[in-house]
């Protein structure tokens, strides 16, 4: 009972789903706040946008500033669940997957890149720094990331960064099973993600675009790393976590 009020000893889950995402995708957001009920986790749908809107890559990003701000606020796990991803009844409870010197958990889809939209994370110093360095990136186009790893929004340099990390730890594609993903026979997803509802998005941004001219067009969009400051501190406001 001498704990910290500092320390948080709940687990933060979490889903942003602007942009009336949270209309489409409902029965997820249902599924996650069941999910968080039955574990005794605290769960926060960021739904709402705002004034000046936020657009999908912003609303992507985001995560990794709240992640970062989570952890920083002394949560002890930190659980993002994409809002497209539907969490079944059965599955277990995401601390099952901790092992020791390991603060990092995703899983890898057939390609073996890392797949951002289901990310736990045990709270430490070294899983913060992996975030803040994360955070850094948010304004280098992933047009400088090697091809192979290159992917939708922030996810190139989850995989860019998460690939080099020694705290990351590859799970089951049980938890977070998408149509690019291949699961054992009999095996039966925990987290079905997207399945079927996106397969024409763009894999990666910047194809069309030389290098400079990707470049310029990020940096005529202003500073993202200071847009998500601003971000942050209104959803901040509009949300106790
Ligand atoms: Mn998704």
């Amino acid at each position: 009972m001498t704990q910290s009020p500092e320390f948080h000893e709940q687990t933060f889950m979490f889903s942003i789903a602007t942009n009336g995402y949270d209309m489409i995708f409902k029965h997820c957001l249902d599924s996650h706040q069941n999910y968080a009920l039955k574990h005794g986790y605290k769960y926060i749908a960021f739904t709402k946008s705002p004034v000046d809107g936020i657009s999908g890559t912003n609303s992507a990003w985001l995560k990794v500033a709240i992640i970062l701000r989570a952890l920083k606020k002394g949560y002890r796990n930190v659980f993002f669940v994409d809002a497209d991803a539907l969490i079944h009844d059965f599955a277990p409870s995401i601390e099952s997957v901790l092992i020791p010197d390991k603060f990092i958990y995703m899983s890898i889809e057939s390609s073996g890149n890392f797949n951002s939209g289901v990310i736990f994370i045990a709270n430490e110093q070294r899983s913060q720094s992996f975030f803040e360095s994360l955070l850094l990136r948010a304004d280098i186009p992933n047009f400088m990331l090697p091809k192979s790893e290159r992917n939708l929004y922030e996810n190139g340099h989850v995989i860019n960064l998460a690939k080099r990390s020694s705290i990351v730890q590859i799970i089951s594609p049980k938890w977070n099973y998408n149509y690019n993903t291949l699961l054992k026979e009999n095996e039966k997803e925990y987290i079905l993600h997207g399945r079927g509802m996106w397969l024409d998005k763009p894999r990666s941004q910047g194809k069309t675009m030389t290098f400079t001219q990707a470049l310029l067009s990020r940096l005529m969009q202003g500073s993202r790393y200071f847009l998500l400051k601003k971000l942050l501190r209104f959803y901040e406001l509009e949300y106790q976590f």
